[in-house]
């Protein structure tokens, strides 16, 4: 991406397809486990999940550990660990949600545990965002694991595999005022609940997840429920085909974007755009690799999944038997953008990323992985507006050969995120030709180049690839001398 593009990330996207976001990781903190939640307040990014220690960028597994159980906390724009360090524990101890209060001055953590420090809690607490303590009074009980929570000014929303709270019957969503005490809103899922947008400004809550059922209707995966009585406002007939969940929910001013996971025949893997007022669909990608988080970013939805199979959607790839797992797209019209970090997918369910998260201007990814863009790393990594990576060098090959004329060949190289780029071709260690050619990782075309030089020369050719900010090495030289005289010849050495 061209660096005048950050001065407006939506023309950004349509200026070079890439998004306002550069594919090379930034220097990040890792984990020892799993990532299942990241949320931000305050300058500060928190990191909760499964896992007992963290480590410094670069440093090998065990290597210069701190211990955090479950949860960690960062500076969100230098990236450094902070000490706030509740200790998450208990049977099944994690953190599977995390969501600030719409002030910065509370987070709201939940998950499986039943201690946090040395505070008896159950499933969900909270923590004030000024001195990290937890605060008295947000202690509700909640009967089963939380996997979800959103936040408005006037209420937290809570979902999750639970059946009561605090006492009361809340089958698997509940909501409690700010301060903790538990609101009427009820409704009646009947599996978990995966994934909450409120949308205060509409009076709505979006739910989704594993459920079939929704306030005593066959309601699949997704409801609109009415903020206040948690009556169903809007249902998605035909959504979703059977055994496929909601696994995020995002939303920005007039529209709500979910991601999903299916499992099964007529799989729906993808992401759904629709329009807060009547929920009806605006666009629907039907990649494949099962979505498991959402985040939106100055015109472009990021995705983290294991796609492999992007074929019928604008901008996608077709299935390699690879994956690539973690995606841009315009929120407009779903085209995937030309935005292509990856991560392995490590632990687990193998399904790499998990979380995503947008601070100060940062991506931070959070997962099973442990690897990002095929080097060591686990369980974060962060993405930046700078470009740092310049494109692998190709390998000159000779095409043919005539009298005077000597056609050298490459396969284009591809960028993680540049589309276009150009290629400078050498003779004698001079600049003779330029050629700039479109690519991905997986559409990269044969290049060729003829140049003209004397009959029977000898010459060394080298080429270089650019994509406008970061240049390769110099490939090694290809030595070609060209024949005296005609008849023509090729390669192959056929007449
Ligand atoms: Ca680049």
């Amino acid at each position: 991406m061209c660096t005048a593009a950050l001065l407006d990330a939506s023309l950004a996207a349509a200026a070079d397809g890439s998004g306002p976001l550069a594919a090379d990781p930034l220097s990040t903190w890792q984990t020892d486990g799993i990532v299942w939640s990241l949320a931000s307040a305050n300058g500060v990014v928190y990191v909760g999940g499964t896992f007992g220690t963290v480590r410094p960028p670069g440093a090998a597994p065990g290597q210069r550990t701190v211990k955090r159980t479950n949860f960690a906390a960062f500076d969100a724009t230098t990236g450094k660990l902070l000490p706030c360090a509740p200790s998450f524990t208990g049977l099944n101890h994690t953190v599977r949600a995390m969501k600030a209060s719409p002030d910065g001055r509370t987070l709201y953590v939940g998950g499986s545990f039943n201690t946090v420090g040395s505070t008896r809690a159950a499933n969900v607490v909270a923590l004030k965002t000024a001195d990290c303590s937890l605060s008295k009074d947000f202690h509700p009980s909640v009967s089963a694991t939380v996997r979800a929570i959103d936040t408005t000014d006037s209420a937290v929303y809570l979902g999750g595999d639970f059946g009561r709270v605090s006492g009361q019957v809340r089958n698997r969503v509940a909501a409690f005022a700010p301060k903790g005490s538990l609101l009427p809103f009820k409704a009646d899922l009947d599996h978990p609940v995966r994934a909450l947008s409120a949308a205060a400004s509409h009076g709505r809550v979006f739910v989704g997840g594993d459920f079939e059922s929704a306030n005593g209707k066959n309601d699949r995966a997704l409801v609109t429920l009415n903020a206040t009585s948690g009556s169903t406002l809007l249902s998605y007939p035909g959504w979703f085909p059977p055994q496929s969940s909601v696994k995020a929910i995002a939303r920005d001013t007039t529209r709500f974007y979910v991601g999903a996971e299916g499992h099964g025949p007529g799989i729906f893997d993808g992401r759904i755009a629709g329009r807060l007022t009547n929920g009806t669909m605006v666009w629907k990608d039907t990649c494949r690799g099962a979505t498991q988080a959402l985040v939106p970013f100055q015109g472009v939805l990021y995705s983290a999944s294991h796609a492999h199979d992007c074929a019928e959607t604008p901008g996608g790839f077709p299935d390699r038997g690879d994956r690539q797992h973690l995606l841009a797209q315009s929120m407009a019209d779903r085209r995937i953008l030309h935005w292509f970090p990856d991560t392995n997918d490590g632990l687990g369910e193998h399904v790499g990323p998990r979380a995503l998260a947008v601070a100060q201007g940062v991506l931070w990814v959070g997962g099973e992985f442990t690897q990002v863009n095929e080097k060591p790393q686990q369980g974060i990594t962060r993405f930046g507006s700078r470009d740092t990576g310049a494109p692998k060098v190709p390998a000159l090959s000779l095409a043919a050969t005539e009298a005077g004329k000597v056609t050298i060949a490459w396969r284009a190289s591809w960028d993680r995120d540049d589309a276009s780029l150009t290629y400078k071709i050498y003779r004698d260690g001079k600049l003779v030709a330029r050629q700039t050619e479109s690519s991905t990782y997986w559409d990269r075309p044969q290049m060729r180049y003829t140049d003209s030089v004397k009959a029977g020369s000898r010459h060394r050719y080298t080429i270089e690839v650019t994509d406008g900010t970061n240049t390769s090495r110099k490939s090694a030289a290809l030595t070609v001398t060209a024949p005296p005289k005609a008849p023509s010849r090729t390669a192959g050495g056929r007449p």
